[in-house]
């Protein structure tokens, strides 16, 4: 198990369109490990592979407390929506940045397991927003991109002039 780095907006690598998985072996199973540990090592709620520079269509997310309820969603795709919610958002590769996003308040979403084998799932409330977010990764979305140029652009700021200071504290 290791933790992996996450990529931090504006990365540009954040914009990459990930690619269908079509091996599910040994080594996409220890990416799922891998990713999941970091997910909850952070802590957060899900996570896309687009996140720690694997740019293949994978995502973990776990919503419960216990962090024991793992949920992997290979090649997911949405076949059905309805509706609209407004949730304040937050991303890991965003941090300390909650903003307001609407999207579709009920999906169906098939997807594969880390086996291979295909499922359906229907999800409204957080779980929604939370698949919809990750999915938005896979291709090449980060959640700030919903916001106006200029919040976007002040967020921009904030995150470049914040690496930079913790660049210059490490020396
Ligand atoms: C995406 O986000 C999400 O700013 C997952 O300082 C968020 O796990 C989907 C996090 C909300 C739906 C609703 C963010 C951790 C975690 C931060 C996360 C931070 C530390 C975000
Ligand atoms: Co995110």
């Amino acid at each position: 198990m290791a933790l992996l780095p996450i990529l931090h907006y504006p990365d540009p690598r954040l914009h990459t369109v990930a690619k269908p998985v079509q091996v599910f072996d040994a080594a996409l199973k220890q990416l799922v490990a891998d990713m999941a540990e970091t997910m909850y090592d952070a802590p957060g709620i899900g996570l896309a592979a687009t996140q720690v520079d694997k740019h293949i269509q994978l995502i973990v997310i776990d919503l419960s407390k216990e962090k024991n309820d793992l949920l992997v969603l290979i090649n997911p795709k949405i076949t059905a929506q309805a509706g609209e919610q407004d949730y304040e958002e937050g991303c890991l590769s965003v941090p300390g940045v909650y903003e307001l996003v609407t999207r579709a308040e009920w999906i169906t979403v098939e997807a594969q397991d880390v086996e291979g084998q295909p499922f359906k799932i229907q999800a409204d409330g957080l779980l929604s927003v939370c698949i919809q977010h990750e999915m938005d990764h896979l291709r090449g979305k980060v959640f700030v991109e919903y916001l106006s140029p200029l919040k976007r652009n002040r967020i921009r700021t904030r995150m470049v002039k914040h690496a930079r200071e913790i660049e210059r504290n490490s020396y």
